[in-house]
């Protein structure tokens, strides 16, 4: 037994017997019963948490507790700022239970719509993090917590904030199994891969220090499709994924075969973000470039998300911008994309 699993029974025992926390697993999630942050209550039963426990990379391959490939599929939030209210746990729910995913990511923007490092508030952005991976938790989810680097293109712009949110992140969760750290979605405009190993040698040991054995997702230069290089010069840690992202209207071929190459090379890879649409997140979805994709990322046993759980007016969220629901959604709720990325999860065992 890990230390990390050790440490977690430890207090998930330590909970339960003098909390008094009754648990109640199965289909009903009370708010009330998420378990507070910092704490690690058992998995409920039949969860993909309960089955897979503590993630880790081996080869080209995130694997679980025994050593099997496991692929991780959910959906993205639009930015946490800007769609708070899809950070809750009925809404995990919907998409544990009627969406049949494993997995949530929480994009936490850090320069644009009240951007953590550009006069967001940073507490309440924190308290939004811990809201979804408390909700992801009590579901026995898998959850990531990504630093969404975009307009301000280089993650050494914002390395030091950077740096304070993921050691206080690691040290909340470095008993968590489910805690995955994407510490800088898409460099992009030219940044190169030297200096996001730059960055990702000093955010690293930071999480590592709190957390030894947390997975890591590192994006690649040129909005994270550049895994090639990746792949010439890959970092020297263990438990590292780099991200590989992709929008079907837009990128085709070329990227697929960018992919393949780099898998067959024993490159671990994460698609921690992708649209059925253009690189905008808006105009006509390419379904079927969409479902090749697909197909090659399961094939692959390759993990992946899916750009945007939000009622956004543009092709990328899967919501309708007239429904207000966040849960609970028939399939006349969603939109085009919405409706294809439900009908392609669901039909995954
Ligand atoms: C898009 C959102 C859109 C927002 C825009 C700019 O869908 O509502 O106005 O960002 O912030 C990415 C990024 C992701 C983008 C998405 C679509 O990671 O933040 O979201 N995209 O442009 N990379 C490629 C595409």
């Amino acid at each position: 037994m890990n230390a990390k699993k050790y440490r977690s029974l430890i207090i998930g025992f330590l909970s339960v017997a003098f909390l008094g926390i009754t648990l109640f697993p199965g289909h009903t999630l009370a708010a009330s019963a998420a378990p507070s942050s910092g704490t690690v209550s058992p998995a409920p039963d039949g969860s993909p948490l309960a089955a897979h426990g503590n993630l880790h990379v081996e080869g080209a391959f995130l694997v679980d507790c025994q050593g099997n490939p496991y692929q991780l599929r959910g959906m993205s939030t639009h930015g946490i700022a800007w769609f708070p209210q899809y950070v809750s746990p009925e809404t995990f729910q919907t998409l544990r239970y009627d969406w049949n995913t494993n997995c949530i990511r929480l994009a936490l923007y850090t320069d644009e719509y009240n951007g953590y490092c550009s006069g967001g508030n940073q507490e309440e952005l924190k308290s939004l993090i811990k809201r979804g991976v408390d909700s992801a938790t009590a579901l026995g989810m898998y959850v990531i917590i990504d630093w969404h680097v975009l307009n301000d293109r280089d993650p050494n712009v914002h390395k030091e904030e950077a740096l304070a949110f993921f050691r206080e992140m690691s040290a909340l969760y470095k008993d968590h199994q489910n805690v995955l750290y994407e510490i800088c979605n898409e460099p992009n405009s030219g940044v190169s891969w030297d200096s996001i190993q730059s960055y990702a040698r000093e955010v690293i040991p930071a999480i590592r220090a709190n957390d030894s054995d947390a997975v890591v997702i590192v994006g690649t230069p040129t909005w994270s499709q550049d895994i090639d290089l990746a792949a010439a010069a890959p970092l020297e840690y263990d438990n590292i994924l780099y991200a590989l992202h992709f929008y079907a209207a837009t990128h085709k071929d070329w990227l697929r075969q960018r992919l393949e190459a780099c898998a067959s090379q024993g490159l671990p890879i994460f698609v921690s973000e992708f649209g059925t649409c253009d690189a905008s997140g808006n105009g006509g979805n390419d379904f079927g470039q969409a479902s090749q994709w697909l197909q090659l990322l399961d094939r692959h046993q390759i993990s992946y998300c899916c750009w945007n759980l939000a009622n956004k007016a543009e092709s990328s969220s899967v919501i309708s911008p007239d429904c207000s629901k966040i849960s609970g959604w028939n399939p006349e709720d969603l939109s085009e994309s919405g409706k294809w990325i439900f009908e392609y999860f669901r039909s995954k065992t």
